[in-house]
């Protein structure tokens, strides 16, 4: 599908290296986007501090670039820029470039990375804060009327209710006043972030709030679950456009951490009893629903509209039972590294997404072809030490590593 002239926009995708922001990036591009690529590559770094890689191939950017150049003719722009930290740089690059559209995903996104040390919280807190913020800034400074769209998380809300769906970021409340009035209020839902990545997102949402207030800047922040899925339309093109899929105990996320442990005979690793529920989207989805966020801006004065980007909930060990059906894996309950509820039920309201004509790729049509497509094929790139899950929330937590492989690895 192309867009019509008039609808082709000049768009900044922040982070655009990474596992989401790749593949968005191609996807703007294809459709009839013109787009700018900004990513300091600390993602990339941060497989060399942690010694652990993508268990896919993925390319260096220049490479990326021309292989997408090569099977499309479509031109897509890169600057290394640190935007938590080099403002001048990035203010320059807004005023010469003039994007209508920012897509913001350059954050440090890994809970459990987060939580790893002092120095791990902090540089998350430093990083994922300063980068919101200086976009912000720097969108009123350049006095250009950019659309925001930022990717946040479904762990702002916490993984619990009373009872109701969750609500698309603002709950409706009743307050009594002195003289005992009810008067009805929407505010923004009650955070319960669940570590240090998560706080920085809560955070995230009053900073929007604010210069929305203050600056009447538009902003769609996406209240994203956890993805899932390696590949789209369009990384599929061309092996040299591969997207990355992180397996390790810190980047893995769970569904894809259990598709290629199954894949590599390694035991599906759940956490405790696997009770908790999380909400869930293939990255084909999600680089569809930044499309329809895009094409659906905020007017100058409306409030920061929030969608809930996520189109399954399932329980953890559900997931785990799933995967060892498909694939004959064994399932290995081990100690949750985590400080989180044992067991929680959630419901989600997603309705704005549907209503924009979002069609979900679905657990029943994707999780075969995911394990022999990816992480069957690429099963011999894979480190069996850099598996388990280590990073503790608390000293009271043990590492989440399976009984025969603490054996093995003393
Ligand atoms: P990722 O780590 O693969 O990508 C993030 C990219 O941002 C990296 O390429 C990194 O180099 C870049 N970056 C980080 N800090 C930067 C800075 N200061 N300046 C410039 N570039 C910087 O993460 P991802 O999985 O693609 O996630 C992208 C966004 O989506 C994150 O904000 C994350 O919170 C959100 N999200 C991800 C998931 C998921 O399951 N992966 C789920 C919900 C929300
Ligand atoms: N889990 C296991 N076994 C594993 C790995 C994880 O049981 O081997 C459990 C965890 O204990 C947790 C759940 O699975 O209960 C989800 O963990 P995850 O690592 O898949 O997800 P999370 O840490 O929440 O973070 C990921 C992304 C983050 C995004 C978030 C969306 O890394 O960027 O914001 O998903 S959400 O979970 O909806 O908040």
């Amino acid at each position: 599908m192309n867009l019509e002239k008039s609808q082709s926009k000049k768009i900044f995708v922040l982070g655009g290296d990474g596992f989401c922001g790749w593949p968005t990036s191609l996807h703007l591009s294809n459709i009839g986007h013109d787009v700018v690529i900004i990513d300091n590559l600390s993602r990339r770094n941060i497989d060399n501090e942690l010694e652990a890689g993508s268990l896919t191939p993925i390319q260096p950017m220049g490479t990326r670039l021309e292989a997408w150049k090569e099977n499309t003719g479509k031109k897509i722009g890169f600057y290394n820029i640190d935007i938590a930290e080099d403002y001048d740089q990035f203010l320059q690059v807004i005023q010469s470039e003039q994007p209508d559209a920012i897509v913001h995903f350059a954050e440090q996104r890994s809970a459990p990375y987060s939580m790893k040390s002092p120095k791990h919280k902090r540089y998350t807190v430093n990083n994922n804060l300063n980068a919101t913020h200086n976009v912000l800034c720097a969108i009123v400074d350049s006095g250009l009327d950019i659309h925001l769209v930022h990717l946040g998380t479904m762990g702002v809300y916490g993984y619990g209710t009373a009872g109701m769906k969750i609500p698309e970021g603002y709950l409706d409340v009743e307050v009594q006043t002195e003289s005992g009035d009810r008067v009805e209020q929407q505010i923004l839902y009650p955070t319960n972030p669940g570590s240090v990545y998560h706080m920085t997102k809560s955070q995230d949402q009053l900073l929007f709030q604010y210069y929305n207030k203050n600056d009447s800047v538009r902003i769609t922040d996406l209240h994203q679950g956890i993805v899932w899925g390696t590949n789209t339309e369009e990384t599929k093109m061309d092996e040299r456009l591969i997207n990355r899929f992180d397996y390790d105990g810190d980047y893995g996320t769970v569904l894809n951490r259990f598709l290629m442990q199954a894949a590599v005979g390694y035991p599906i690793t759940v956490h405790g009893t696997g009770g908790q529920t999380r909400a869930f989207i293939h990255i084909q989805d999600t680089v569809r629903c930044v499309e329809l966020a895009i094409a659906n801006a905020p007017a100058r004065e409306e409030r920061v509209m929030i969608f809930n980007q996520m189109t399954e909930t399932h329980r953890v060990n559900d997931l785990a039972q799933l995967v060892s059906k498909l694939t004959g894996g064994e399932i290995a309950y081990v100690s949750n590294p985590r400080k989180e509820a044992a067991k929680n039920d959630l419901h989600v309201k997603n309705d704005l997404f549907l209503s924009k004509g979002l069609n979900p790729t679905t657990l029943d049509n994707g999780l075969l072809q995911e394990v022999t497509e990816v992480a069957g094929k690429y099963a011999h790139r894979a480190d069996h030490s850099k598996i388990p899950a280590t990073s503790t929330w608390t000293k009271e937590q043990k590492p989440g590593v399976p009984e025969a492989k603490e054996e093995s690895s003393v």
